[in-house]
């Protein structure tokens, strides 16, 4: 290094020369949001969304409680998450096209595995990438990620299109939880301590996003298998 140049903890804010600097926040001891990091991949994450869509389109699926999810969900991955009557699992086969879930696009597993490194995780290797489609009044209860085979391996969340809050909760369904807005291009890393933590999304208020239009959608990445 230049005896005058920039310390390497500044230069490193700045995840993309030719875009503006991501700024990241400190939600908790392991967790991270990483504003606007996504955005110069969008362009390529697009294209490649919607030829995962083709292949498995969002469905709104049963909690084994009965229950209708708001949320349309889709999966990208060796490992597709699925709730129906009987449980919450992953599965290798798509239960509603009966083939194999869509193979994760590159442009996905960087994207992840690059957020993961800015958060201080080397190495992270997802096998499963959830896609959530939340369209206006769309909610995602408070709950806890569980059904991973190990919660040593962090999860990166990607927010796309139209803003929400949400939720980062305790340990306990009951702890208070702190409400962080997320924008377009943010993503989220935990893990370590906060991998367990209570975690939601407040419904999704009415809007129009100029790339996204009606809707948010949200990537998280798991090492589930
Ligand atoms: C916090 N999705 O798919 S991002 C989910 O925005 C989910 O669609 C939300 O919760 C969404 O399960 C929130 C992700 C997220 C994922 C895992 C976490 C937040 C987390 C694990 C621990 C703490
Ligand atoms: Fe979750």
């Amino acid at each position: 290094m230049r005896s005058n140049e920039t310390p390497t903890a500044t230069v490193d804010l700045f995840a993309d020369e030719d875009q503006q600097p991501a700024r990241t926040e400190q939600i908790g001891e392991q967790s991270f949001v990483l504003r606007g990091f996504a955005l110069p991949w969008v362009e390529r994450l697009l294209p490649a969304l919607e030829k995962i869509l083709l292949a498995a389109p969002f469905r709104q699926m049963i909690t084994p409680g009965g229950f209708t999810m708001s949320v349309g969900l889709s999966s990208c991955g060796t490992l597709g998450w699925t709730t129906d009557r009987s449980g919450y699992r992953y599965t290798r086969i798509d239960p509603v096209s009966s083939q194999p879930w869509p193979a994760m696009p590159e442009v996905f597993r960087a994207l992840a595995q690059a957020a993961a490194q800015e958060a201080g995780f080397q190495h992270f290797e997802p096998d499963a990438c959830l896609i959530n489609r939340y369209l206006a009044g769309a909610k995602m209860s408070l709950h806890q990620d569980k059904d991973e085979k190990s919660y040593d391996p962090p999860i990166v969340s990607v927010s796309l299109g139209l803003p929400a809050m949400f939720l980062f909760g305790g340990f306990a369904r009951s702890d208070k939880s702190q409400r962080v807005p997320l924008f377009h291009g943010d993503i989220v890393v935990w893990g370590g301590v906060d991998r367990l933590r209570y975690h939601g999304v407040l419904p999704l208020k009415e809007g129009h996003h100029s790339q996204l239009g009606a809707q948010r959608i949200n990537f998280t990445f798991r090492t589930a298998g």
